[in-house]
């Protein structure tokens, strides 16, 4: 069996990275190890650049987008009894985020391939890749048919998230791996109740980090920040909702809650694998780097990986290599400015175990800062809601 492009993983990485292609001509064939319900149901990110809005929309996939995704101005940070505004629309000369949850990006993305013809297997098994330096590899994997096939294509790309397959596939050594463990994790809700809030709110509180975020005019998501060990079964309802309002109160506003529809514990970790490409196999999204969630930037980065991805691997195939060589330093400049921000929100607004009175003072310092110096907000607001355009890593 043959494709041009074998994509591991039907996340939002592997089936932009699909629909990118199609548009271009180009035939892959993604193959996923969960269930078609399962990857559409899997609670994650929720907040979508400016740039990734774009890219969703100039593809054509900004129908539902548009009807359903809500535009957000702006955040509020909340320390220290105070809960403080950043304007995204004023400080970045009117770039904004939009709150679309993940799970629809990819209802949309898995509709409008399937729409087009094009391949997605669901429920394989066994998948795996050899051949990378040669430049037929080979994608093998057991079909949810029980049937083992190998499929030959020209480029492989892993998009198969940080457990996946392909990134330990690179020869012992290639790669340098640079990681960050945090000391704590995060409790995540679905809540079956309108949100009480018109933007997201990130508060720092001396228990511990907590963010108010949506789904729609009726569904809240919201997450506490929580040790890293700690089991789900530890947290009814009633203990989640309690710690909650704690951490958010604030005077003349209250919190409303409602029926829990899913809640999940998430540990929190920086990790860069370097370089993105081994041969004709190309990393990208989750596969290759993750962040931790405070600065919204996970999808947006496997997202913009594939943006790069699709006109790399098509002027391969044609014959010219340079964008491909270039690929992993183009990419890798957007993560590495991406997860120093998501470091900087992280460290910035969680209790860090242990940590004594200066830790504190410094975090409620830069707060400070940040939501009253134009030049500090407007910094915060410039990485928040994306960076149109980065220098290579090799400064090209
Ligand atoms: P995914 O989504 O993990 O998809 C990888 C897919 O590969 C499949 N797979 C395999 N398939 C075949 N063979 C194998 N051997 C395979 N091994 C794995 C998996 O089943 C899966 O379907 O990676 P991708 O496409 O790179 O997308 C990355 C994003 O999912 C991730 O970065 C974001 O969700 C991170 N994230 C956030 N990002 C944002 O931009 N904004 C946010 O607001 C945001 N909030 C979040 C988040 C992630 C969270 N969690 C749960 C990690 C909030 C949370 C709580
Ligand atoms: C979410 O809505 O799931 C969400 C929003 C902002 C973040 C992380 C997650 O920083």
């Amino acid at each position: 069996m043959r494709t041009q492009v074998g994509i591991v993983g039907a996340g939002p990485a592997g089936l932009l990275l699909s629909h990118l292609l199609a548009l271009r001509g180009i035939e892959s064939v993604v193959v996923e190890t969960r269930s078609r319900a399962y990857c559409e149901a899997r609670q994650r990110a929720g907040v979508l650049e400016d740039g990734s809005v774009r890219l969703l929309s100039e593809s054509g996939l900004g129908d539902r987008l548009a009807a359903e995704g809500l535009v957000h101005g702006g955040i509020y940070l909340q320390f220290d009894g105070q809960r403080r505004h950043i304007d995204f629309r004023d400080l970045t000369g009117g770039r904004t985020v939009t709150v679309y949850a993940q799970t629809e990006v990819v209802k949309d993305l898995i509709a409008a391939r399937l729409a087009a013809g094009g391949a997605i297997e669901f429920e394989v098994t066994d998948t795996a890749v050899s051949r990378l330096d040669t430049d037929r590899p080979v994608l093998s994997y057991t079909g949810a048919d029980g049937i083992r096939r190998d499929l030959e294509c020209d480029v492989i790309a892993g998009c198969d998230g940080f457990h996946g397959i392909c990134r330990p596939a690179f020869p012992p050594g290639l790669a340098s791996v640079r990681e960050r463990e945090y000391p704590y994790a995060w409790l995540g809700i679905l809540a079956d109740v309108p949100p009480s809030t018109d933007e997201l709110i990130y508060a720092h509180h001396r228990d511990g980090f907590a963010l108010h975020s949506l789904r729609s005019p009726t569904i809240s998501r919201l997450y506490l920040q929580v040790d890293p060990d700690e089991s789900i079964e530890n947290w009814p309802d009633e203990r989640i909702w309690e710690h909650l309002q704690r951490r958010f109160a604030l005077p003349g506003w209250s919190l409303r809650e409602g029926p829990v529809l899913d809640k999940g514990i998430t540990p929190m970790r920086s990790f860069v694998s370097a370089p993105m490409r081994y041969g004709r196999l190309f990393l990208a999204g989750d596969a290759a780097h993750i962040v931790p969630p405070t600065g919204a930037k996970g999808l947006n980065l496997a997202l913009a990986d594939v943006a790069v991805l699709a006109p790399a691997i098509d002027a391969l195939l044609r014959g010219d290599g340079g964008p491909a060589d270039a690929y992993s330093d183009t990419c890798l400049a957007r993560v590495w400015r991406s997860t120093h921000f998501s470091w900087w929100m992280t460290t910035m607004l969680h209790r860090e175990p242990g940590a004594d009175e200066m830790t504190a003072q410094l975090q409620l310092s830069q707060l400070r800062y940040v939501t009253s110096s134009r030049a500090a907000a407007a910094s915060l607001a410039e990485n928040y809601t994306g960076y149109p355009e980065l220098p290579g890593a090799a400064g090209t």
